[in-house]
């Protein structure tokens, strides 16, 4: 029978004391995985100082990414309305009947368990395991548990461990004196709340001029596992070609290499975040942007290679700009950006009319030609597909450059 451990909360943010409750739990209890379950910001604006949902969900990601037994669940997320523990188990259950649940709690709340909403109903579907915390010591939880378990007639067990005087509200006073974080949350979490400025911190500027270990683990730290792959195989890629296309002006490799790396910086928001920011920054959309988001992240990754990473070469920006449409009279760099982003050797689509293999040998010959096969491939491709409309800066690059290739 498989033990799930569900570790709820608001994770705001989440940080190391979450982190080795849930080893702990997982170790003592022979559990299979645990679950990170963020609870649904409050619908009222009561609570001001919880960062949105999406915030919280990929400081989450990022802290639990290499412990493979640590899952993310978005299960309390997805529902509508208040979401009572009790309802979230039984939930569980029922997707799970096969389950053991082990609801994993700190001893201050398990103190409190009498105000939860129906706190039986809790026990009839779980395990509830609990950790010293707050004014619940070590020497005190075994007790309580044994209280509050035949209180409710259910089965609370302790866990053991030396208690980490950690909480997410001591972590935000620490953003709002200036103090360091180190120890406190795993380092992406902390990078992540500086990039973003998240409790009422400025978001950090960085100055980079060429690809670094720092600036991968900025996005390493935001991106999605995948997606950071493909950006530091676009940025080699890019940089391969520099090195084919740009032989005399070896400056050339480094700049394309950093393009590459932050092309996609901007793909980790939600179409709806990807709007407000260009509301915010003042970034001007066209219609098809608006009712197409996947199109906005070149925009408005260039604005943050600027403003975030500090990156004040112009062509590089621009490069991230146009990279999901192009542009007619495209400069080198940005051709080889928008081609690195279509052959680099994780994509495996199915081409049509030119198979990707072809367009790859062809990029190391012409990258014009590599470009206007590029262009045919995906205006085939968005006509093929009826639920997408075609950017007109798409069209007008192909048809730029159908004139002028041979
Ligand atoms: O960001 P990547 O996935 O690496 O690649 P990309 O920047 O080329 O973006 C691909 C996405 O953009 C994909 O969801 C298709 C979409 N796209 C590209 N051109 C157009 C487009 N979507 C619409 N609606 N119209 C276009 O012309
Ligand atoms: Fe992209
Ligand atoms: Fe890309």
């Amino acid at each position: 029978m498989k033990k799930i451990g569900i570790m709820g909360g608001t994770f705001n943010p989440v940080h190391n004391a979450h982190l080795i409750m849930a080893q702990a739990a997982y170790e003592q209890y022979g559990l299979d995985e645990v679950w990170f379950m963020p609870s649904k910001n409050p619908p009222h604006k009561d609570r001001r100082d919880i960062v949105s949902e999406e915030h919280r969900t990929r400081m989450i990601k990022s802290a639990i990414d290499d412990v493979p037994h640590f899952l993310f669940s978005d299960l309390e997320l997805r529902r509508q309305g208040i979401t009572y523990t009790s309802e979230t188990v039984k939930l569980l259950h029922n997707q799970y009947p096969d389950a053991e649940l082990y609801f994993i709690v700190g001893g201050d709340s398990l103190a409190s368990f009498g105000v939860w909403h129906r706190p039986e109903k809790i026990l009839k579907y779980c395990t509830l395991l609990a950790a010293p915390r707050g004014a619940v010591s070590k020497d005190k939880i075994k007790k309580l548990c044994q209280e509050q378990g035949s209180r409710f007639h259910g089965r609370i067990l302790p866990v053991r461990m030396d208690q980490i005087q950690i909480s997410s509200e001591q972590i935000r006073d620490r953003i709002r004196n200036g103090e360091s974080l180190t120890g406190y949350c795993p380092e992406p979490v902390i990078i992540y709340m500086k990039l973003h400025g998240l409790f009422h911190a400025e978001p950090e500027k960085l100055i980079i001029k060429k690809v670094t270990p720092l600036l991968m683990k900025y996005l390493s730290a935001t991106l999605r596992p995948g997606r950071y792959l493909h950006t530091v195989r676009v940025a080699e890629t890019a940089a391969s070609l520099a090195f084919c296309h740009c032989g005399q002006r070896k400056k050339d490799i480094p700049r394309a290499e950093l393009a590459g790396m932050l092309h996609d910086c901007a793909k980790y928001y939600t179409g709806e975040e990807m709007l407000c920011l260009c509301k915010d920054y003042g970034i001007s959309l066209s219609d098809t942007e608006r009712k197409n988001t996947a199109l906005i992240h070149g925009k408005l990754g260039a604005w943050l290679a600027k403003e975030r990473y500090g990156v004040c070469d112009e062509e590089i920006c621009s490069a991230i700009s146009y990279h999901t449409t192009g542009k007619p009279d495209m400069t080198t760099l940005e051709k080889i950006i928008y081609i690195a982003d279509y052959i680099e050797p994780g994509r495996g689509m199915d081409c049509q009319p030119y198979p990707l293999e072809e367009i790859r040998r062809e990029s190391y010959r012409s990258l014009d030609s590599a470009l206007l096969m590029i262009l045919t491939d995906t205006v085939h491709y968005l006509r093929s597909n009826d639920n997408m409309e075609i950017d007109e800066r798409t069209i007008e690059t192909y048809e730029y450059y159908k004139g002028r290739v041979i």
